[in-house]
């Protein structure tokens, strides 16, 4: 890379051989140049006004057996959640149907397991192809994976399968124990093996350092190709959770890191994720300013709030904002 780190014509293209240092120099460099080049460098590969948007649904709620320290259904943490079993598939088809109805082209499903059982593959895999028949794009976040419940998921329809790096390697022990970051990256490869997209981030705000977002990034980067879909998340502080009472993350800290992500995975849809409800509208433009093109919309995440729809309509008008037309995968923008 040449000694300006910030050179747009050496950014436009994905790379796979990031060095810390390199991202630490992107992550740190003067504010309005790094929006201005991120700014720069998104418009080569995405619409400009544009924003993708994905709603979630929790299909099996709380109980569960890892113990994430950021997380409202952890088995491990009193959060006064109340659990739940799997959802009727017709339920399911029906928040699907709304959310199409509210302008969402991608339906996430989230359910709180450390892995999925395969007596629930074949009613995760009708939930799938009811979903996609709805015509938006399928999304399901189950937890680890064998491989062969990664290729039964992908002929059910599955087009995104999330699965969170959340933080650095060096971090991450102090966040999650029940689980390594090696279990992630393997469940990862099942599923880009299986041909579905990977949509993979992480958390910003857990009181980890600036090397440690540094080095979150520069894992997601260095995977080959790129997560389609890079969910950048800032901590929603759950009561009863160990991160309930977290230092408060400084808006542009955030920023930065959404700015970085739009350069070191120039052509991946990054996602303002969960937080925006504690977020301003200034702080949000930003993050769209930064590279930011996907969002959740509805009213609630999995179990913690969202802007509703009218907040979020007034933004998109306020901003000149278009909602994004699926599909929105670069493999598929590739095929068009
Ligand atoms: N159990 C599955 C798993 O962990 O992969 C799926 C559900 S889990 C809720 C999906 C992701 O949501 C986590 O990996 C984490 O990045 C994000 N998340 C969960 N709780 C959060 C919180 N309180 N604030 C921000 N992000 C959160
Ligand atoms: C992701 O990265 N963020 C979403 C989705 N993937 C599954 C989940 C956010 C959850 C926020 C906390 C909650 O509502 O429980
Ligand atoms: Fe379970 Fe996922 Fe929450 Fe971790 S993040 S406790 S795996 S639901």
């Amino acid at each position: 890379m040449s000694a300006n780190v910030l050179d747009i014509s050496a950014l436009s293209k994905p790379r796979f051989d990031w060095t810390a240092d390199e991202a630490g120099s992107i992550y740190r460099a003067p504010f309005n140049d790094l929006l201005f080049t991120a700014q720069s460098v998104h418009r080569q590969h995405h619409q400009a006004n544009a924003v993708q948007k994905s709603q979630l649904l929790s299909i099996k709620t709380g109980g569960c057996a890892e113990d994430c320290g950021y997380c409202s259904q952890s088995a491990f943490h009193q959060t006064g959640l109340k659990a739940s079993k799997l959802m009727p598939v017709d339920d399911v088809l029906d928040a699907a149907r709304k959310a199409k109805a509210g302008g969402a082209t991608r339906f996430c499903m989230g359910a709180a397991w450390r892995s999925l059982k395969d007596r629930d593959v074949e009613v995760v895999c009708e939930m799938i192809s009811g979903v996609k028949s709805e015509g938006l794009e399928t999304c399901v976040t189950l937890g680890m994976l064998e491989e062969n419940q990664a290729k039964r998921l992908k002929s059910a329809g599955l087009d995104y399968y999330n699965h969170n790096l959340d933080t650095s390697r060096e971090y991450y022990d102090s966040v999650i124990t029940t689980r390594t970051y090696d279990d992630r990256l393997e469940t990862l490869g099942l599923v880009r093996e299986a041909g579905i997209n990977i949509c993979c981030g992480g958390i910003i705000g857990m009181g980890e350092s600036e090397d440690d977002r540094i080095g979150l990034l520069v894992e997601l980067a260095t995977l080959s190709p790129h997560p389609e879909s890079v969910p950048i998340n800032h901590l929603v502080a759950v009561e009863g959770t160990p991160l309930g009472h977290a230092k408060p993350l400084d808006g542009f800290d955030f920023v930065r890191a959404i700015a970085t992500a739009r350069l070191m995975m120039p052509q991946s849809v990054v996602r303002l994720s969960a937080g925006r409800e504690g977020m301003s509208r200034e702080l949000q433009a930003l993050c769209f300013l930064a590279g930011a093109n996907s969002i959740f919309v509805g009213e609630e995440l999995l179990t913690t709030p969202n802007p509703d729809m009218e907040l979020d309509g007034a933004l998109f008008s306020d901003l000149g904002l278009e909602p994004m037309v699926a599909p929105s995968a670069p493999s598929e923008r590739a095929a068009e």
